[in-house]
């Protein structure tokens, strides 16, 4: 009984700085580690926008302000990331979640350059920038976590996700060439492989819709891809999106455990598929499936 509560009094809080916190996974990990009920944490939820903090702050009603603190930070701007760790107390964060990230789809000729650019400041950029903030701390205390929020996106192409797709194979190159170097500080990195999550990203569809102006500028046939692609994805979400809280277990895995892995899958449902790419280098094999899989209804054959 005792032991249970142990933490709160003896054991030093688990710094943990979260960026992209006003809505989905940022905000539900937030909440999570703040009413953990031993209060093991110390949860610097941050975000650009700080107009968008009311969702969070009504989850953390009953949240002990020990435990709980929101923090303006832009990933896109450097100095707001310094200057937020010159508002960290305790001076030291020992595990970084990399949440902050962009969606975009929609065939490639419709993006203009800012929307793109835009993109990989967040996804990419915003990523770099916080990593090299905090990484100095933890290399001088010889420990840290860093955590990051990808997705099946960043290991596999998905047809009318190319930008997006780009930024987070990117995403997925730094952190695995970071992982090998920072092994000798004791500094574990852990990218969290999310498929379709269930937020209300579904509902948002209609901003995508085939009819819409910016799809003009495209010939038919892509406009009509894009239509069945827009079908699929509706199907996709149906069947596999996983709610956040299921998703949310494996970043705490990747807090709490031991030896964390680089790599954590939140659904086995792509994985076929992932291995096809990676089993079949030449990778028209996974061209095929995966065009199978999208425009002719049918599943891959591993998925059968
Ligand atoms: C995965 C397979 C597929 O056939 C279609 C889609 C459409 C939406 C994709 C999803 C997927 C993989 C995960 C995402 C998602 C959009 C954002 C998310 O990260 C790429």
């Amino acid at each position: 009984m005792y032991l249970r509560y142990a933490h709160m009094f003896l054991m030093e809080k688990k710094v943990v700085l979260i960026t992209g916190c006003s809505s989905g996974i940022g905000l539900g990990l937030a909440v999570l580690l703040a009413s953990d009920t031993c209060q093991r944490f110390k949860v610097y939820a941050t975000m650009r926008d700080l107009s968008k903090k009311e969702r969070l702050l009504e989850c953390v009603r009953n949240c002990h302000v020990d435990t709980f603190e929101i923090l303006q930070m832009d990933v896109t701007d450097q100095h707001s990331v310094l200057a937020t760790i010159e508002k960290i107390k305790e001076q030291r964060v020992d595990v970084l979640v990399c949440n902050a990230g962009v969606g975009l789809m929609g065939p490639l000729e419709c993006h203009t350059y800012e929307t793109m650019k835009n993109i990989f400041d967040v996804n990419l950029f915003g990523t770099i920038s916080t990593i090299q903030a905090f990484l100095p701390g933890m290399k001088q205390r010889k420990t840290g976590r860093i955590i990051i929020s990808s997705s099946v996106g960043g290991l596999q192409g998905i047809p009318f996700n190319d930008v997006y797709c780009a930024s987070k194979f990117a995403v997925e190159g730094l952190c695995e060439s970071l992982a090998i170097v920072l092994q000798h500080f004791n500094i574990h990195v852990s990218l969290i492989e999310c498929g379709p999550v269930s937020t209300n990203f579904m509902n948002n569809l209609h901003t995508w819709d085939p009819s819409d102006g910016c799809l003009q500028c495209v010939d038919s046939d892509t406009r009509s891809l894009y239509a069945q692609y827009l079908q699929h994805c509706k199907t996709i979400f149906q069947d596999v999106a996983q709610d956040t809280d299921e998703i949310l277990q494996m970043y705490l895995e990747a807090i709490e455990a031991p030896l964390p892995s680089l790599r954590y899958f939140t659904t086995q449902f792509f994985m076929p598929l992932t291995k096809l790419k990676l089993s079949c280098a030449g990778g028209s094999e996974y061209v095929q499936a995966m065009h199978k899989f999208v425009f002719s209804g049918t599943k891959t054959e591993e998925h059968q």
